[in-house]
């Protein structure tokens, strides 16, 4: 929790206004925002590379907490969690590219 904490900071500082005087911190404009979450997968599809996970709010990108349907990249990670496991995961844009256990 508290990793994530610091990594929903970091994002948050590196909102297009203050990258422009900063740009040393800033992301490639291409590259669609990465943030962290924690959350409780209700149902894994391995085959189809999706998961539903109930996710805590994740301040980095302005998102409530909510329950959605996830595509998921890491699919050895995804094939290692069950539904009612919490877990953590890295966001790129909608898509989870890595999810672990809590
Ligand atoms: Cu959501």
């Amino acid at each position: 929790m508290k990793s994530a904490l610091i990594a929903a900071a970091i994002l948050a500082a590196a909102s297009p206004a203050f990258a422009q005087s900063h740009d040393h911190h800033a992301a490639p404009a291409a590259k669609p925002a990465a943030a962290e979450g924690v959350g409780v997968v209700r149902s894994v599809d391995v085959k189809a590379g999706k998961a539903v996970i109930a996710h805590e709010p994740m301040p980095a990108i302005n998102w409530p907490a909510m329950t959605m349907s996830f595509k998921v990249s890491d699919k050895a990670g995804l094939a290692a969690v069950k539904p009612g496991q919490k877990v953590r995961f890295t966001l790129s844009g909608q898509t989870v590219t890595a999810i672990r256990p809590y």
